[in-house]
């Protein structure tokens, strides 16, 4: 037999012969959906599909019940149908390898703009099945199938190790703040660095008589006056490790900003404060120039464009400005991000828009622009590690799991530092040059 015949015969095995969705519970113990597919030579791909508690208004939809007996109404039984019958009946019989034209099809089968029919968790899951599927077939790890030669690069984890907003009620107005390790030299050392830090916090939150319970994404959920107490109280979890803010790790926030957005108005209840998007601008400015913050998430509402410019033209050379709510891994949305300067970097989640093919060509747009991307988890998760790998696929250049503590947050985490060790001499962690694009970092070299 020729050796064409030979591979083409090895290929057709890759035909998908079943697909099963099925219902497990995310780590807020909500219904949330798992998709295997099988393949005809009996290789299996497996995926689960995460759910967000601070959703922007511009992603795609998660496909619920609202039967209130069920669940408290998220039950996930339409989106589970959907998988075992449109879905399966359409891509049963294509080859798992063909991600692209599979996800192409998903998208045109469910025809809406915003995947109301079939859901986006339903089709995500799909597609990262496939993705694994595909990986697992041909005996390669899936940053490698997805990434090729050049997907070698480690992600700077950003580290949410204090949490408010929606996701700790009685915390602080913001939602997040994070570490940054980028005086790292390698991932293994930036989590290490970042789980002493953490234990830290512990001890710092523990002697002020603070409470050390944690939020949904592992991180420690005080009840302060302000945000500037949790930043000021992660710097003495800094010191306390013997690091130095500023050089061994940096802050970085995630106020979620729409979610505390109210009739023109920010409002932060702790503070006892209602701001303009000037004065919430001012307010950062004024943070950025007191503290080690290099990054800012959602720091304004999704819909406050002309805000976005302002903040963009004011701290764009200095921190990275990351727009979640703002472009829901959505082309366009950031298309017009890009042309109007509204930010310099995008968090990058995959079920805000629904399939891999979407989410990686994202990607690549922010990155062709000069932005920083961010791979991000969300905060109802499940023990699935595949963003872990699509940063490294990408070479995103930061990921984004939570704090070091809880074990859906530490799977990505785990996940990397096998990765780290299987890439060998091949593997690169950036360090401060992961935010090439800011002036501050230079000058903190
Ligand atoms: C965010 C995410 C993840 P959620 O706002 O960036 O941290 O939260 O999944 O609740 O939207
Ligand atoms: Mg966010």
């Amino acid at each position: 037999m020729v050796t064409s015949q030979i591979l083409k015969m090895r290929l057709e095995m890759a035909t998908i012969e079943d697909i099963k969705a099925r219902q497990i519970l995310d780590s807020r113990g909500n219904p949330t959906i798992e998709v295997e597919v099988v393949l005809v030579d009996g290789t299996i791909g497996v995926a689960s599909v995460p759910s967000g508690a601070s959703t922007g208004k511009y992603e795609a939809v998660e496909l619920r019940d609202n039967d209130k007996s069920r669940y408290n109404g998220l039950g996930i039984l339409k989106a589970i149908s959907n998988v075992n019958n449109d879905i399966a009946s359409t891509i049963v019989g294509m080859s798992a390898l063909e991600q692209a034209v599979i996800d192409h099809k998903l998208v045109e089968l469910d025809g809406t703009a915003n995947k109301a029919r079939l859901g986006a968790n339903a089709i995500l899951g799909v597609s990262l099945a496939l993705a694994q599927a595909g990986s697992n077939f041909l005996g390669i790890p899936l940053y490698r199938y997805l990434g090729g030669a050049e997907a070698n690069l480690l992600p700077i984890p950003m580290l949410n190790i204090l949490n408010g907003g929606k996701h700790a009620l009685g915390s602080t107005d913001f939602q997040e703040f994070m570490i940054v390790p980028l005086g790292a030299a390698n991932f293994a050392q930036a989590m290490q660095m970042s789980s002493e830090v953490y234990h830290c916090l512990y001890k710092v939150l523990r002697d002020k008589g603070l409470n050390t319970n944690v939020g949904d994404e592992g991180g420690f959920a005080p009840r302060l006056s302000c945000n500037k107490e949790a930043v000021e109280l992660i710097l003495a979890a800094i010191d306390l490790a013997g690091y130095k803010a500023g050089e061994d790790l940096f802050l970085a926030l995630d106020p979620a900003a729409s979610s505390f957005y109210q009739d023109g108005k920010y409002v932060l209840s702790r503070e006892g404060v209602a701001l303009s998007s000037v004065e919430m601008i001012d307010y950062y400015v004024k943070l950025v120039s007191d503290y080690p913050i290099i990054s800012i998430e959602d720091g304004l509402a999704e819909d406050d464009w002309a805000g976005w410019l302002l903040l963009t033209a004011r701290l764009g050379r200095e921190i990275q400005l990351v727009g979640d709510d703002l472009y829901a891994t959505n082309i366009e949305r950031l298309e017009k991000g890009i042309a109007q300067k509204a930010s310099n970097s995008i968090l990058v989640k995959p079920n805000q828009i629904g399939t891999l093919s979407e989410t990686l060509a994202v990607v690549k747009r922010a990155q062709t622009a000069g932005w920083t991307t961010i791979i991000s988890h969300r905060s109802g998760e499940t023990e699935d590690t595949t963003i872990a790998d699509l940063a490294v696929a990408t070479n995103a250049g930061l990921i984004k799991s939570g704090a070091p503590c809880r074990s859906e947050r530490l799977a990505k985490y785990n996940r990397l530092l096998k990765i780290e060790e299987e890439l060998g001499t091949a593997v690169r962690y950036p360090g401060k040059a992961a935010l090439y694009n800011l002036e501050r970092l230079k000058s903190w070299k």
